[in-house]
């Protein structure tokens, strides 16, 4: 068989696994290692010693499996809109209102290597990974074809903007590979840089986790600077601000036909009083199969302080 005629039919049972984006590219090192060094020699990934630790692999892909030659990356929608702010409670990022999407995706990730292990013959490797490991998934996704890193950092599709999951599978499979997505499709625009309201991106396409909020609630260990407080409220658990503003998500971004697996609107607003006064076993209970688990119980408790904090500032 073709190399030609396998990615056409990697490509179809893709969709047929539900991914709306699948592009093919191979695993050549990083034209962009510059970025991630200098990212990571200012402090900018924070507290996330994992980004240092698995930056040789990032920047040359090809080593984090030995064998693999191509990468199929998928591109799973998780919009939804927005519902309106609720009184004394605290806002979680969109792609966080279900089940945790390392498990979610795993299924159809796994479904979409083994099929890969069909094609090939028994010494085929194929291997699914969703945001775990060093895999560089923007970059492998923009060589892939699927959209542009934009100013924000994230890959935006001109089909449906950017509230998306990335994930890939990284195989030894021979197969043809779609042509890299090079226009940049920003143009002049600055929405997303000017609405930050952390002012986390020091220049166009370079974002210091240390000011962001998404990183300040999720990734962050310890104290959050009280500078910053006011700026991360009524946010408890991620950040939607920089995608919200940007004008290919007003215009393109459509809720899914197979919506967020245990999707819960209620996780949308927290009531930030029941927050500070839950138990651990019941935080476990009520959100431990969502990715509100990575913080925790008191990550998500010192988030509720930060937000209510600001909500009774506004209010005295
Ligand atoms: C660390 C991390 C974070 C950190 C740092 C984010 C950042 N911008 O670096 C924090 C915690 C802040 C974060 C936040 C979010 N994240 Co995050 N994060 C990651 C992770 C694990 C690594 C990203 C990384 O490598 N950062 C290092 C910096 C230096 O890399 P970079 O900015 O991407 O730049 C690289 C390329 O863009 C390229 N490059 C640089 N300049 C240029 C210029 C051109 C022209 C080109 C072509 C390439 C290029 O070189 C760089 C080095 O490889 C990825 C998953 C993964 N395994 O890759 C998810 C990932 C990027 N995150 C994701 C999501 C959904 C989010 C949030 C939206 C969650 C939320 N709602 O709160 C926010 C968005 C904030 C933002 N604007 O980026 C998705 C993004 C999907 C998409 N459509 O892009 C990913 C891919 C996870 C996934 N599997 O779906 N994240
Ligand atoms: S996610 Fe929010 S805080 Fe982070 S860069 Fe985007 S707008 Fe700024
Ligand atoms: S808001 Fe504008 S500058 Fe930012 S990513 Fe979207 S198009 Fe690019």
């Amino acid at each position: 068989m073709s190399p030609e005629r396998r990615a056409a039919l990697v490509r179809a049972r893709a969709h047929g696994l539900g991914f709306e984006g699948v592009g093919i590219c191979d695993l050549s090192p990083t034209p962009h290692a510059a970025a991630l060094t200098h990212w990571i020699e200012q402090g900018m990934a924070g507290t996330m010693r994992y980004m240092a630790r698995q930056a040789a692999r990032r920047l040359e892909p090809a080593t984090i499996v030995p064998g693999v030659t191509r990468a199929v990356v998928v591109a799973k929608n998780y919009y939804q809109p927005d519902s309106p702010p609720r009184n004394g409670a605290g806002r979680v990022a969109k792609y966080a209102r279900g089940r945790d999407y390392h498990q979610s995706l795993r299924v159809p990730l796994d479904a979409l290597a083994a099929y890969l292990r069909t094609l090939g013959d028994k010494e085929t490797i194929a291997r699914a990974y969703v945001d775990a490991g060093p895999v560089p998934e923007r970059e492998l996704a923009q060589r892939a074809g699927l959209g542009w890193i934009g100013k924000n950092t994230m890959l935006i599709s001109p089909a449906g903007g950017s509230y998306f999951f990335l994930a890939a599978v990284l195989t030894s499979l021979d197969l043809a590979v779609d042509p890299p997505f090079e226009a940049d499709r920003c143009g002049s625009c600055r929405r997303c840089l000017d609405a930050c309201p952390t002012v986390a991106f020091p220049t166009a396409r370079v974002l210091d986790s240390r000011r962001c909020i998404s990183y300040l609630t999720i990734e962050h260990q310890g104290v959050v600077e009280p500078s910053l407080w006011p700026a991360v409220a009524p946010w408890v658990f991620g950040c939607d601000i920089c995608q919200a503003v940007c004008p290919w998500n007003e215009k393109f971004a459509r809720q899914a036909d197979d919506p967020m697996p245990d999707r819960h609107p209620e996780l949308e607003w927290l009531d930030l009083a029941d927050l500070l006064a839950m138990s651990d076993d019941e935080f476990t209970h009520r959100y431990g199969w969502t990715p509100l688990e990575r913080p925790g119980a008191d990550g998500m408790r010192r988030n509720a302080r930060i937000a209510s904090s600001s909500i009774t500032d506004q209010a005295s």
